[in-house]
């Protein structure tokens, strides 16, 4: 497929393939973490959780909360744990130490299950608990944390976690490691682009200069100040990727504005949290 420069594509046949997968070991788990994107609560979040994973009991994290403004998260906690009726944590998987009251959860929401299958007269076994998400989330990350291993392959990009994977935490609980699962549905463009700003899809799905611009654009609405004082722009110069350029004397040879690299470095720095914390989302939305 020709790349289109204006839209981000990407297959769903990919992504049934993968939701499939997810389906199969449903019967298996007796609970699932569903890990969000924290500068993008709602956009990173399924739409409709309950076709992808049944009635299973959930614990939500709104992981890399690191990259956020911890005023307006707790915003969203109660928003999310209203809306949802499952418990909320927020998390910072590369940064803390001590991840355990997710051990807690998560072997608290399997509990129920759990004696059921006693009640049948069978052992009991570990909590079965299934981690998922959109990719670049921090699935991986989460769960090496808990193991305080590298039993699972992490990476700043979308795609890293290519299979299933279950990894034993304790004699209390095994989770499961899955590749992560964007939307089907690409119409919402503004959707997908906040997600290419997260990195939760694969940059081969768009153009940098696009999605750059777009983030410009995003973060000129709520935090103008923050992203002119990282890149040294005057009040008075409009926040472009050009001025941005000029600004920074990012240059191609002959002296005009180098947008495409431009467009990366803004990228890079939105990502790794450097122009500041940001939340993307609209509690209205
Ligand atoms: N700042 C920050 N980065 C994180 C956090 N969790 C994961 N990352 C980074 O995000 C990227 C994706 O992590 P990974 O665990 O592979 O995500 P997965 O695709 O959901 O499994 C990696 O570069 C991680 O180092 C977090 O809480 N804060
Ligand atoms: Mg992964």
């Amino acid at each position: 497929m020709k790349k289109d420069k204006l839209h981000i594509h990407w297959y769903p046949g990919h992504i049934a393939k993968a939701e499939k997968k997810l389906k199969e070991q449903l019967s298996l788990v007796d609970a699932v973490i569903e890990v969000l994107d924290a500068r993008l609560p709602l956009s990173s979040s399924y739409d409709n959780i309950t076709r992808l994973l049944g009635e299973k009991p959930r614990l939500i994290l709104l992981n890399k909360a690191d990259l956020t403004d911890k005023n307006e998260l707790n915003k969203w906690i109660k928003l999310i744990e209203g809306k949802s009726g499952f418990p909320v944590l927020t998390t910072d998987a590369k940064n803390s130490k001590d991840l355990s009251l997710i051990v807690k959860k998560a072997v608290e929401l399997s509990e129920p299950r759990i004696q059921a299958i006693m009640k049948k007269g069978l052992l009991r076994r570990p909590a079965r608990v299934m981690v998922v998400g959109m990719p670049n989330v921090g699935k991986s990350s989460i769960i090496n944390k808990l193991t305080r291993s590298s039993k699972t392959k992490i990476g700043a990009k979308a795609g890293v976690t290519r299979q299933q994977q279950w990894v034993r935490l304790n004699p209390q609980l095994e989770l499961l490691d899955t590749p992560g699962i964007i939307p089907m549905k690409q119409e919402d463009q503004a959707r997908a682009k906040r997600l290419a700003f997260v990195n939760a899809v694969s940059e081969n799905a768009y153009s940098s200069e696009i999605v750059a611009n777009e983030l410009l654009e995003l973060l000129n609405q709520k935090y103008s100040a923050q992203v002119r004082e990282f890149y040294k722009l005057p009040d008075d110069i409009e926040l472009s990727l050009e001025n941005i350029a000029l600004a920074r004397n990012w240059l191609v040879s002959g002296g005009s504005p180098d947008l495409e690299r431009t467009s990366v470095y803004i990228l890079r720095d939105f990502r790794e949290g450097k122009i500041g914390k940001f939340i993307l989302d609209e509690i209205e939305e």
